[in-house]
Parts: C-alpha cells; structure tokens; sequence
C-alpha cells in the first residue's frame, strides 16, 4: 500500500474549463525512460484534439495500469465508481449474459483526463457511437502480423489494402498500431448492422489475400495461419470487439502510442519510434492525420456484393458466435 504522498502531492489539471485532480502524479508508468502518470496525462492533453475525434461518443473500454504499465492490467467495461458528474456514459445492452453496462462515452478532453486518474492507459472505444451502438460507423481493418511476420510484410499488406481501398472509391486512414501491425479506418454511414458489417469486412479481407496470397490469410483458427502470414481480422467488426484508437498510449514500458501515418509514411515508418515521448512534437507539427474521417463516407453496398458473391462460389459465411470462439 503506497504512503500518502510517496508518488508526490495530487496536482490540478485543466482542460476544456474544467479541473481535473490528478492523484499519485509522480508514479512510473512506463519504466523504459521513467515518464509518471503526470507525464501521461500531459501526453493527453498534448494530443486531446486527436484523440478525442477518436473517442467522440463511442463506448469506450479502458485498460487500467494501476501499477503502471509493466503491471497488472483491468479491463474495464463500465465506468469507475466516483466519476464525475459531468463525465458521461452510454447504456450498453450484453444479451448473452442479460446484463447491461454503462459505459464511458468520451465527449471533452476532461473526460479522458478523468479516466487517466482512474489509472486508464489504452482506450478502446466500440465502431458505433452512442446515438445507434447497433449501427457501426466505423469499419476497421486490422493488418496482424503473425508472430513471424516481418514488418516488411505489413507494409506490403497495407499497400494491398490501400490499392483495394482506392478501386472501391473508399478513404482509408491509416495508423500504426503502437503493436506491430497496422490499422486502417474507413468511416461507414451506419446504416447495417454489427454482423452485415464484418461480413462485408470478411469480403474485403478475402479480396486482399486473393491479390497477395504468399502474405495474407484470413483463417480464423490461429493453428490455421501461416505463422509468418499476415491476418486480416476481420473479427475486429463483431459488436463488442475494440481495438485501441487512434493516439491510444499501449500499455508497455516503452510507451508506444497508436499514431495516426499518412499513406506515404507506410513504407518507412518504424512503430517503436512512435511513443509518448515523441508523438506530441510530431502531433504540434503536423496536427491530427485523421482530422477529415468524418467527412469521408463509404456506402458499403460494394463489399456486401462480393460477400454474397463469395457465398454462391462456396465461402463460408462468418458463424454467428465464431467471433467469441477465437483465440486471436
Ligand atoms: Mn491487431
């Protein structure tokens, strides 16, 4: 049990007019180069714009460090007692389990400070937004590495996915991961359901593995992949299934952050560089990459066309509960 005051006096934060107490600011979160629960909150603030373009009123699932990121981690559905009353939620319904959750729903930078104090590292918001949460808005693609697939591979896939993308009149808006893979967002007007939407994802995936074979798979079942393969997964899109979003700090010791790139930086982008302590310089010079995701909508009758394709040719359709069932 910390002593009062043995990680430094609670210190007050401001953002968007409101005052936010940050407790236990000089904890070491990430051990690598020693930045504090303060220097995370600072980091947020630094990108606030970006990041809360990425949260703007999705669900959003925390992964807690209470002991900072080399230690335990919470997952975290429903909003942490002692919020705030300003700090708002959506009501989320888990039929499978007849529960329902309240869940933080991000609409000011204070919100996110908030959640820092609450010891959040990674935010992981839902592909809906509040006002539908059963109508995706955003379809997403996540370029895997298997644990053998170099980076190079990657970047070949996301030059893949890209050129697919730009033949179906789609804006793709890429980011690393602050893992090892890529991420590609495309904004959708959320007009299908959860299932309609990673059915047409699985479509997209296939046609990226028919144009690259020797790179890409799309089998579910882990022991099914080439270990140097890259996956597409396409499971991504099941309802309840998040990634962390875009300026999202990881929760490793280096501090890696999921950072916005434009198309052109895929090829020589180095993820690992891509950290706390350099993405707020790259965020103050170039501003938020992803600033335009809301005006670009892709209507995806196309994708729902070559599912139904795929059917008739015999690929199987995703199993309705295959998304709970996997290992990835
Ligand atoms: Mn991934």
């Amino acid at each position: 049990m910390a002593r009062r005051g043995e990680f430094g006096e609670p210190v007050e934060l401001q953002a968007g007019g409101r005052t936010v107490r940050l407790t236990s600011p000089g904890r070491v979160y990430f051990p690598a180069r020693g930045e504090t629960k303060l220097d995370l909150a600072r980091y947020y603030l630094a990108v606030s714009d970006g990041i809360v373009r990425a949260l703007r009123e999705r669900p959003c699932m925390l992964h807690r460090f209470p002991d900072g990121a080399a230690g335990r981690k919470v997952h975290q559905k429903r909003l942490p007692r002692g919020a705030p009353e300003w700090v708002e939620t959506v009501r989320l319904h888990f039929p499978r389990y007849g529960l329902h959750a309240d869940e933080l729903c991000v609409t000011e930078p204070a919100a996110v400070l908030w959640a820092v104090q609450m010891s959040t590292v990674e935010f992981h918001p839902w592909n809906s937004r509040r006002a539908d949460p059963e109508s995706p808005d955003e379809w997403r693609i996540d370029i895997d590495p298997m644990p053998r697939a170099p980076f190079g591979r990657v970047r070949r896939v996301a030059g893949v996915v890209r050129e697919v993308l730009d033949e179906l009149g789609a804006v793709g808006w890429p980011k690393t991961s602050g893992g090892a893979g890529i991420h590609v967002y495309v904004r959708i007007r959320p007009d299908h359901g959860h299932g309609e939407v990673r059915r047409a994802a699985l479509a997209f995936a296939r046609e990226v593995e028919r144009r690259a074979p020797g790179d890409v798979t799309t089998a579910w079942w882990r022991r099914d992949r080439d270990p140097a393969a890259v996956f597409i997964d396409y499971n991504q899109n099941a309802r309840d299934h998040t990634i962390a979003s875009a300026y999202s700090v990881r929760g490793n010791p280096e501090g890696t952050v999921s950072t916005p790139i434009t198309w052109d930086e895929v090829d020589g982008v180095e993820p690992g560089d891509l950290t706390i302590a350099t993405v707020p310089a790259r965020f103050a010079r170039l501003g938020d990459l992803h600033a335009g995701i809301d005006d670009a909508l892709f209507d995806i009758a196309p994708l729902r066309e070559w599912a139904d394709r795929d059917a008739r040719e015999g690929a199987a359709d995703p199993a309705p509960g295959e998304a709970d069932r996997g290992d990835a």
